[in-house]
């Protein structure tokens, strides 16, 4: 057994006691109550998920492991002549909580290497699939194909239920093992002819997507710092929620996790990264050689709001401020391309846009997300079709997503199984000023 995963049966050990304790002991505490907005406003802050694995506050942003970003970044071994840590160090972080050393890590790396074997006939599906399928149509439906591999599934009526994690933990490590050649196999075909790069032994993750990818440094700092921020943003959010909604049913990481990837597909979700680049296209279209100015921005983005569309990258369900995935990814931008004039134009956005949309008084929250920035920095190294961007967005949240449901099945988790009412409910409760 890896240290790794040898490691996590001693954290699962250690934790199962308190869900067990709190379940027993103290099932009746009250922690929250709902109300008639929420029911209908899409669950909005209903405090009905648990996960130990990250933490989002409305005012700081993402923790992963305790820990905020920087905190983060600083914490974990680096990749060898890079910026950032590697993808294996953050897997072993996100899974245990603790900071793995470099023989922890260089471990992961060659049991990543073992299990990143693609099978052939996911490269036949994705071959076969139209040549306009959406990329991540095409990441999804890869996905689904590998479930007939699955461990869990295929070992589910022999295994009792205290170990469902170990099974889980195989398919997911699987999973994120391939992962970064599978997306990298759909770039290639989809958009260089089908001039595959084949992955190289000995790379980490972030340095053997950007081979595969073909693109040269520093762009394997870019994969890491991409994935890693990517990777996990608490439960609530819809990749996370429909990965761990299907894997309650008992259903395998390739099933889950396909569906989480159909939720991050939405352009009100992972997609938005696309729409950012899309949104910037058509208004330098539309300006036709001219300078962006704070002004012209301000237009475009009225007309947006005035033709009933959101304005992509800005506003957040949890978030009240700037998104700290955003900050992180504006230094790296102001360390690497400070005078890239894309980047300057995604400045001026973030000049203007909070306030046009607090002029508007719809949202809640007027400040920018992740993927109002993470366009502007595959633009520079070339990385220029911008309806792939959701895919590695889609990688990234495979780390946290998967992590989540191991820990699913090592804590007990139930079939998930919210109770739904009628509107003729909701308006008797609402005529006697509650459900009594
Ligand atoms: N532009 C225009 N209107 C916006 C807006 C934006 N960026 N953000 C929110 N609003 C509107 C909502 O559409 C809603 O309008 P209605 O009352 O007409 O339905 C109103 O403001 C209130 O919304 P909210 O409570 O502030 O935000 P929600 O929790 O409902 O939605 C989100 C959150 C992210 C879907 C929304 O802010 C949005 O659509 N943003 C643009 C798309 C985007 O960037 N998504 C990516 C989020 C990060 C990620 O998951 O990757």
């Amino acid at each position: 057994m890896t240290r790794l995963k040898s490691l996590l049966l001693e954290k699962i050990q250690e934790h199962r006691p308190r869900i067990q304790k709190l379940t027993k002991e103290f099932a009746d505490v009250v922690i929250d109550q709902v109300t008639i907005s929420q029911t209908i406003g899409g669950a909005r802050d209903i405090h009905s998920l648990v996960t130990d694995i990250s933490y989002l506050d409305p005012q700081e942003g993402i923790r992963f492991r305790g820990k905020n970003i920087p905190e983060t970044f600083a914490a974990l071994p680096k990749a060898a002549g890079g910026e950032y840590p590697t993808v294996e160090a953050f897997w072993f972080f996100l899974l245990t909580g603790d900071i793995p050393t470099q023989a922890e890590t260089d471990e992961v790396l060659a049991d990543f290497q073992s299990r990143a074997k693609v099978p052939p006939y996911v490269f036949e599906v994705l071959r076969a699939m139209p040549k306009d399928s959406h990329p991540m149509a095409m990441l999804s439906t890869a996905v689904l194909a590998m479930q007939k591999d699955s461990i869990f599934a295929s070992k589910y009526h022999e295994t009792k239920k205290n170990d469902y994690w170990d099974t889980m933990y195989e398919d997911a490590s699987n999973l994120v093992a391939r992962l970064p050649e599978i997306a990298a196999f759909i770039y290639r075909l989809k958009y260089k002819n089908g001039d595959i790069i084949a992955p190289k032994p000995g790379l980490d993750m972030g340095a053997n997507f950007a081979h595969m990818m073909g693109i040269a440094k520093p762009y394997d700092d870019v994969a890491r710092m991409y994935f890693i921020l990517h990777s996990d943003h608490e439960s609530g959010n819809v990749s996370a929620h429909a990965t761990h909604l299907v894997a309650s049913a008992l259903s395998d990481a390739f099933y889950s996790f396909s569906a989480g990837l159909n939720g991050l597909a939405g352009p009100l979700h992972g997609l938005a990264n696309q729409e950012v680049l899309d949104w910037i296209m058509g208004f330098q279209k539309k300006l036709n050689g001219a300078e962006p100015t704070e002004e012209n921005v301000k237009q475009a983005l009225w007309d947006t709001l005035n033709s009933g569309h959101v304005i992509p990258g800005y506003g957040h369900a949890v978030l009240r401020r700037t998104d700290p995935r955003y900050t992180a990814q504006m230094e790296f931008c102001l360390k690497h391309l400070p005078n890239d004039p894309l980047f300057k134009l995604v400045n001026t956005i973030y000049k203007v846009a909070p306030g046009v949309l607090t002029e508007q008084g719809k949202t809640k929250n007027p400040w920018p997300n992740v993927d109002a920035q993470s366009g502007v920095i595959q633009w520079y190294y070339g990385l220029k079709e911008y309806d792939f961007y959701t895919v590695l967005f889609g990688v990234g949240r495979a780390l946290g997503v998967l992590a989540n449901i191991t820990w699913d099945r090592a804590l007990g988790y139930p079939l998930e199984r919210p109770k739904s009412v009628t509107t003729a409910m909701l308006e008797e409760w609402a005529a006697k000023g509650g459900r009594k």
